[in-house]
């Protein structure tokens, strides 16, 4: 199965801002645009649902443009924590490395109407829903230029069909359910994918959430991006039942290579087909892992080996996982992989210009976007009485 989006290297390369790259075998074999690959048998289980397709068949392009994504995921991310190291991000900061292929693989099965909500370890996603990557570090630094109109913050990552930065552990999901109602309400036909952490799947709200969803059969995908740890706690101190994907109950499960960015997007392409086909929720577990801390102050090592880290990035990488298909399938060159690794940083080092160059928003913006103009509110408070602001 594959996404009905098709985008050309020049147009990967248009929002780079790069010179398109080309690929070498597109020239030698029009006639073979797309490549069939079969994935890994331990790609999924399944809990009282089919087996997602191992069969995958995608055009050249989608993969290349998989591939480019991870690595601009991965620089923007490696830019953040240099951006915080110098002080430039403050507060919370908390990065996505290792776990692109959730990111990239499930926005590659998605269409626009579809609609993403997740907590705060967000820049990916925000990034796979359009947003340019100087919105999404100036957002970090504070900027005007940031994602969230100037307002600031580490937290705030919205765009139309993308709510990111909840800081309330577990809180998304029922928001998730919520999005997936007024979806079914208003007839459209798209579904809404519901991330939380194996740290947040132990919320209450999380299964009332479950509940609501298959009594009214939403088109709501939960997804647990399960990366083993929620701050210092591995799963298994934290979690009775670490088979995320059966705790549903009765919601059908999937559990997914979450470091394979094709597994992603055959599970979600079949969790989509599955919502919206009026067969009511589905769970998703993502197995995947993240390489630094839960945030930038949180080293990562006092709860885990390094040893388990680097086995984790030697052998289960997602880019690299994909590049090594890439030269197997002859998609594209060494050089030209090099090519788009180097235009990436490239492009991430130039967003990190851009949003450092942004000035700061003025101090009334604390006071915009609170509520809707119309809610007629006349004033909020501040911290101190004396803070309060009158419209
Ligand atoms: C209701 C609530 N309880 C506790 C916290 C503190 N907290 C912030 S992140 C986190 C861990 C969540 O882990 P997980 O859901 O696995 O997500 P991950 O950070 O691994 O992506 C906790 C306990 C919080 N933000 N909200
Ligand atoms: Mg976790």
């Amino acid at each position: 199965m594959l996404s009905s989006k098709r985008i050309s290297l020049a147009k990967v390369a248009a929002r780079a801002f790069i010179t398109p790259v080309t690929v070498r075998t597109f020239a030698s074999s029009s006639i073979a645009r797309n490549v069939n690959i079969t994935l890994h048998k331990a790609s999924f289980e399944t809990y009282n649902c089919d087996t997602p397709s191992l069969e995958v068949n995608i055009s050249k392009e989608e993969l290349v443009k998989m591939y480019h994504s991870m690595v601009i995921m991965r620089r923007m991310e490696m830019a953040s924590d240099a951006l915080y190291k110098a002080k430039l991000i403050r507060g919370f900061c908390h990065l996505c490395t290792g776990q692109e292929a959730v990111a990239v693989g499930m926005e590659t099965a998605l269409t626009p109407d579809d609609k993403i909500i997740t907590a705060y370890r967000c820049h990916g996603f925000t990034y796979m829903r359009g947003a340019s990557i100087t919105s999404i570090l100036a957002e970090l630094l504070g900027r005007k230029a940031g994602i969230s109109a100037g307002k600031g913050g580490s937290m705030h990552m919205f765009t139309p069909n993308f709510f990111g930065g909840n800081g309330i552990v577990g809180a998304q999901v029922p928001l998730g359910a919520g999005i997936a109602f007024a979806q079914k309400y208003l007839g459209h036909n798209a579904s809404t994918f519901a991330l939380y952490g194996d740290g947040a799947s132990n919320q209450g709200q999380v299964f009332e959430a479950y509940n609501m969803a298959k009594l009214w059969d939403l088109p709501c995908v939960f997804v647990c991006e399960n990366n083993r740890y929620g701050m210092g706690t591995s799963a298994s101190r934290s979690s009775a039942n670490t088979s995320y994907f059966k705790r549903g109950d009765y919601i059908p499960g999937v559990k997914v290579n979450g470091m394979d960015v094709l597994a992603v997007h055959q599970a979600c392409a079949y969790a989509k087909e599955w919502t919206t086909s009026g067969k009511g929720p589905l769970l998703l577990e993502m197995e995947t892992y993240r390489y630094g801390g839960h945030s930038m102050s949180d080293p990562g090592t006092t709860y885990r080996t390094r040893e388990e880290i680097q086995h984790m990035r030697s052998n289960n990488d997602p880019i690299t996982g994909l590049k090594q298909r890439l030269l197997e399938l002859n998609v594209v060159s060494e050089d030209e992989l090099k090519a788009i690794d180097k235009n990436a940083r490239a492009e991430v080092d130039k967003a990190v210009e851009e949003s450092k160059a942004s000035p700061e928003p003025e101090l009334k913006a604390f006071w915009e976007q609170v509520y809707k103009k119309e809610a007629g509110i006349p004033f909020l408070r501040g911290r101190e009485p004396e803070e309060t602001h009158h419209f």
